[in-house]
């Protein structure tokens, strides 16, 4: 069966068991909240509904209910390769269903298809100054597009029905996932190398044509695949697919709301930690190892440096987990494996940092989580395969945050959620209920 076929029974078989739990549940509590969440960011309150990913403190991200390593052993594989295609990965988070070979390579053909970004898009983003961030390039890119929505189209049709909603979305949201790694591609080719724009290769699977398409070695095509799966989904709490959720939730098209879930990718507390820590690494190398080797006593006190001038150390800590994520030691295992790359001197200094920096933090006393996070391991990775433009570095996540961000609006939609509308209190009110405890 098409994806989109076997998306559709699931939406309609899922759909009695969110209806059932709104009408005969709809009253049982399952959180309480307190001041300290109410000023401090919503922390752990349990308010959102996902089924493509969830993520456990302590255990990190499950993809469909399935672990890292038990989602890359799962998926079909590109043609000689050890990892799976974005394309089969994509067929997974949508339906929760591991597709066979040939689901596989349907999606790989009609993302072939829909992978053509107009010209206006490529026009949009090269009237912007050259040196606009990558990221500001991204999300007019995607900005754009919204010219042509499906969904947008369907709402204006006059014909909108609630049931049906979901196949736009999903039509824009495969658009969207086929069509940001070419518009990434576009941006790096045009802010770093002249403008010098390679063509779609019309045999390869996504990771494959996005390595070629920025000029990259036959090995890089696994790194954008992993990279692109690794960062796709990280339950729907976080900045970004948070904010997509949002914006979506009053209809807005998947185009709108991508772009606004970009711009918090963009934040240096989120996405943009991946640039920040190879700007800290390169800094230390530059200010400490001019002529001799790091040791984790320099390394101690360049981290002691940051958090003294009021900073954080890029890429570690998180909201929720609690230990190493295991997006992280992913990563650090791919670099482990390669050759070249584990004896390459500045993933040494990132494990000399991995080493040193959880002790440091712990006796800073100030971070709930001491551990490294997905951004800590994946700029060396970029920089040993000579993607040294480390300002791009989060469009990379961004490419990746769309799977996920794609399949959680595609079934919210399915699933008909509410507009979203938290209530606010004000600070008087809070201090009123604090003294009547
Ligand atoms: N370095 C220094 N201080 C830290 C760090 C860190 N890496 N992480 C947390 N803290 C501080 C934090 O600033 C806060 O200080 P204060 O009380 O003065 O406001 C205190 O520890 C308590 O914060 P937490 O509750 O542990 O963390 P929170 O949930 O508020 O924030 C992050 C989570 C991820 C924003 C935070 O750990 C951080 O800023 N990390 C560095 C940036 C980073 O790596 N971000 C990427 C996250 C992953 N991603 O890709 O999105
Ligand atoms: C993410 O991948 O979105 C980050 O780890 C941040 C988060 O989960 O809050």
């Amino acid at each position: 069966m098409a994806l989109k076929e076997t998306l559709k029974q699931k939406i309609e078989e899922f759909r009695p068991r969110t209806t059932r739990l709104v009408k005969e549940f709809g009253k049982v509590v399952i959180d309480q909240v307190t001041i300290d969440q109410c000023i401090g960011g919503a922390r752990d309150i349990r308010s959102l509904v996902t089924d493509i990913s969830y993520l456990d403190p302590q255990e990190g991200i499950r993809f469909r209910g399935k672990t890292i390593p038990e989602t890359f052993a799962a998926l079909p594989k590109a043609p000689g390769s050890d990892y799976p295609t974005v394309e089969s990965f994509w067929y997974f988070l949508l339906t929760g269903d591991v597709p066979t070979q040939a689901q596989v390579d349907e999606v790989v053909a009609e993302w072939k298809v829909r992978q053509a970004v107009p010209q206006y898009v490529f026009d949009a983003i090269r009237a912007l100054p050259k040196d606009s961030h990558p990221m500001v390039m991204l999300s007019v890119g995607i900005l754009a597009l919204q010219k042509d929505s499906k969904f947008a189209g369907f709402y204006n049709s006059g014909k909108f029905n609630k049931m049906t909603a979901w196949e736009y979305v999903y039509e824009d949201a495969c658009d969207l996932v086929a069509r940001i790694p070419i518009i990434a591609a576009f941006i790096y080719n045009l802010k770093y190398k002249g403008d010098k724009q390679i063509a779609i290769d019309q045999t390869a699977d996504c990771g494959a044509n996005f390595a070629r398409m920025i000029g990259q070695c036959k090995e890089y095509e696994d790194v954008a695949r992993m990279y692109f799966i690794l960062h796709s989904d990280h339950e729907s709490g976080n900045v970004s697919a948070h904010t997509t959720h949002l914006v979506h939730s009053a209809l807005s098209d998947p185009y709108y709301s991508y772009s606004a879930g970009l711009n918090g990718l963009a934040g240096p507390l989120h996405g943009l930690a991946n640039q920040e820590v190879l700007d800290w690494t390169i800094k230390f190398q530059e200010k400490y190892c001019k002529d001799v080797e790091p040791t984790k006593e320099l390394v101690t006190k360049a981290l002691w440096d940051t958090l003294n001038a009021g900073q954080v150390v890029p890429g570690y800590g998180h909201a929720v987990l609690r230990k190493t994520d295991p997006r992280y030691m992913s990563q650090r295992e791919f670099c482990l494996k390669t050759p070249g790359l584990k004896d390459d001197p500045l993933f040494k200094l990132v494990a000399m940092i991995f080493e040193t920096a959880p002790g440091v933090l712990m006796e800073h006393g100030k971070a709930k989580n001491p551990w490294p996070n997905v951004d800590a391991q994946s700029g060396v990775i970029q920089w040993y395969y000579g993607l040294r433009e480390w300002d791009f570095y989060t469009v990379l996540f961004g490419v990746g945050r769309a799977l996920g961000c794609m399949a959680n609006i595609t079934w919210d939609r399915g699933l008909g959620y509410a507009i979203e509308r938290p209530k606010s209190v004000t600070t008087a009110m809070l201090e009123k209920w604090a003294e009547e405890g």
